[in-house]
């Protein structure tokens, strides 16, 4: 128990990140494990939430990263309301404020790779995705599902320009998207989302790459065809419809080979499916990992 207290931290050191080492370590210490899923980035140490919530991909507020942060602040988060739609027997609207009380929380730390050649680990928290779909009772003409994320622009300077085609849209198909894996985020590292991480409602879908994980989620559309999406609408060469993690296929202007991980000054090599091969590999089989990439 000596040792216990020394590693512990004291009121002082107390943030958000500080408080969630201190809760894993005590999990840790009472053999209660963290009820991961296999192919969480278990023993990868998390990236410092510093950095996660400094470095963001956010087009809506702007396209540097180190400037989405104070931009963000300006968005209004309540009320805020997610529908899902469509193709689905139950259509119905939940209040951002209730997907915990409906659909519980759960944390998964998972690695993140953009298609830019940098990536972390992030101790997401949230729900399976397959939940928020289930409830709906998607018909079985559905066969994809799009995600349509904020459109305000008097919040959202970003969106006044053309940076995208707005508003943002990211598509699934209906088994990625209820496969285990697939995650809808409300928190990191144990507290609310930042706004600049996407809150109140994102996706974590760790064997793709980012752009394929939409922020700020207000409507969910179960349908027939697959859907468009603002980043193959903006450049079909660079972004195709799957975006899944593939070491052996370049982007035009990148190689996707390594990878460089926030906070670390060598580069590491990209795994396929981001590292989660074995639990995704089986969706794609006999699909081209080319066409669409
Ligand atoms: N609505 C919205 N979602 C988005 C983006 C965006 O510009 N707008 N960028 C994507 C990209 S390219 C990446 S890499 C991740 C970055 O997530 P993070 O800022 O939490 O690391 O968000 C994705 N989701
Ligand atoms: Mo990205």
């Amino acid at each position: 128990m000596h040792s216990l207290r020394k590693t512990l931290l004291r009121d002082c050191d107390v943030t958000p990140q500080a408080l969630w080492l201190q809760r894993r370590q005590l999990l840790a210490l009472a053999g209660a494990g963290l009820g991961l899923p296999a192919a969480a980035a278990e023993g990868e140490n998390p990236s410092a939430l510093a950095d996660i919530a400094s470095y963001n991909n956010y087009y809506e507020f702007s396209t540097d990263k180190k400037a989405v942060k104070v931009l963000a602040q300006a968005l209004t988060l309540k009320p805020w309301t997610v529908s899902v739609e469509g193709e689905v027997e139950k259509p119905y609207t939940v209040d951002a404020d209730d997907l915990a009380r409906l659909f519980g929380v759960e944390e998964r730390i998972y690695r993140l790779r953009c298609v830019e050649g940098w990536s972390m680990v992030v101790p997401w928290s949230g729900f399976a995705l397959s939940k928020l779909i289930e409830r709906a009772r998607p018909t079985s003409r559905a066969r994809f599902v799009a995600f349509e994320s904020l459109q305000r622009s008097s919040e959202m300077i970003g969106q006044r320009g053309g940076s995208l085609p707005w508003p943002y849209r990211e598509g699934l198909r209906i088994d990625e998207a209820m496969h285990p894996l697939a995650f809808a985020v409300t928190g990191l590292y144990g507290q609310s989302l930042p706004k600049q991480n996407g809150a109140p409602l994102r996706l974590a879908l760790p064997w793709k790459y980012g752009f394929k994980s939409p922020k700020a989620i207000t409507r969910i559309r179960l349908v027939n065809e697959q859907p468009p999406t603002s980043w193959s609408q903006l450049s079909p060469s660079e972004y195709g419809f799957y975006g899944n993690v593939n070491p052996q296929v370049a982007h035009p202007r990148w190689s996707q080979a390594r990878e460089n991980r926030l906070g670390e000054l060598q580069k590491r090599p990209t795994l396929p499916f981001n590292g989660y091969a074995e639990s995704v590999a089986a969706l794609y089989q006999g699909q081209d990992p080319k066409a669409l990439y």
